[in-house]
């Protein structure tokens, strides 16, 4: 029913090392996702069915609207202090890391210099593009829109679909989900709906995930996207983008809770004639850094904007950035960089 993801080489060296019981750590990207989570919960739980000890350990806090996935709960958070000593306790001995969602160590910040001083091999299941070399085994496909795809595909290549939990179906499901905006962008392959079918057929209540993830907030939280968008919207016609701003001022009055932003940077894109959409926000650790998110629609590369002016990269319709300087400053380098793709983004 669907093609082999990986070479017959590529099996056959993930046979091997998981051939005898091992001690696994499962990791994700900073900021974690639902594809993050679902990925790490999903594949955590096909190795404990295939006898594996496995612990997922995040960079940094996920948002509460992820607490829900199953296994979620049960998950390290590196950057919480009370937590660290454990974490690092668990990597230490670790036989095997399993890299989900990221491309690369550096995705992971400090975790990420942890992971680098360990010898275990490393096993990478993801698709962003220019994956790391170094891993024993890379299953990187771009062109897939989750790590999720990418999982259920690898379980159904090495037989561990037939098997598939309830709670796998749930957390792949969800990250695929969240990944494409419930699957309005990046999701136009038929591939993408026949796993859909496996995971209902296996019993997943999709509206119910959908519910649990997009349509559950705090009052605070509405009441933030109602303000971002009212007042802190910039709308550049002629460029067909727009700007949206969020300090620590703002962060604290409305008693923003971590994840509560997310999705705000695709909502500019409604506007008929938008093309991209640029989203920066005052990191509240770092009061200095200012995170920056792009989107866009059609053929608008906001990972080359990225790496040009925000440091960062991704993909071509979602990229990341960050940046050092006040918020002003930040809003000035965006509309620097809004006129340098003038011709992309006036045509
Ligand atoms: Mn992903």
């Amino acid at each position: 029913m669907f093609e082999n993801i990986i070479s017959p080489e590529q099996q056959q060296a993930l046979h091997q090392l998981l051939a005898d019981k091992k001690r696994i750590v499962l990791t994700c990207h900073i900021s974690p996702d639902g594809d993050a989570i679902g990925s790490m919960t999903a594949m955590a739980s096909v190795l404990r069915r295939l006898g594996h000890d496995t612990t997922c350990i995040c960079p940094d806090n996920f948002p509460d609207f992820l607490m829900w996935i199953p296994g979620a709960k049960d998950m390290l958070v590196y950057n919480r202090s009370e937590q660290r000593t454990q974490a690092e306790q668990v990597l230490r001995e670790a036989d095997l890391v399993c890299m989900m969602d990221h491309n690369a160590t550096s995705r992971m910040n400090e975790l990420g210099a942890f992971v680098d001083s360990l010898t275990a091999p490393r096993i990478m299941i993801d698709h962003h593009p220019n994956p790391d070399t170094g891993c024993a085994v890379t299953i990187s496909r771009p062109g897939m829109c989750a790590a999720c795809e990418v999982l259920f595909r690898l379980m159904w290549q090495m037989g561990w679909a037939s098997d598939m939990t309830l709670d796998e179906a749930i957390s792949i499901y969800t990250g695929m989900m969240t990944d494409t905006g419930a699957f309005t962008y990046n999701s136009n392959r038929p591939e993408v709906f026949e796993i859909i079918a496996k995971l209902i057929a296996r019993g997943i209540d999709k509206d119910r995930i959908y519910r649990n993830v997009f349509w559950t907030q705090s009052a605070d939280r509405l009441r933030l996207t109602g303000f971002l968008l009212y007042v802190n919207m910039q709308i550049l016609d002629d460029y067909h983008a727009s700007i949206i701003t969020f300090n620590n001022k703002e962060r604290r009055h409305f008693q923003t809770r971590n994840g509560d932003t997310e999705g705000i940077v695709n909502m500019p894109l409604q506007v008929a004639g938008m093309k991209l959409s640029i989203f920066l926000r005052q990191d509240t650790e770092n009061p200095q850094n200012i995170r920056v998110s792009l989107r866009s629609v059609d053929d608008f590369p906001c990972n080359e904007m990225s790496a040009r002016y925000f440091n960062g990269g991704g993909h071509l319709n979602a990229a990341g950035g960050r940046l050092t300087c006040s918020m002003d400053q930040a809003v000035e380098i965006a509309k620097r960089a809004i006129k340098d793709f003038e011709a992309q983004l006036r045509a």
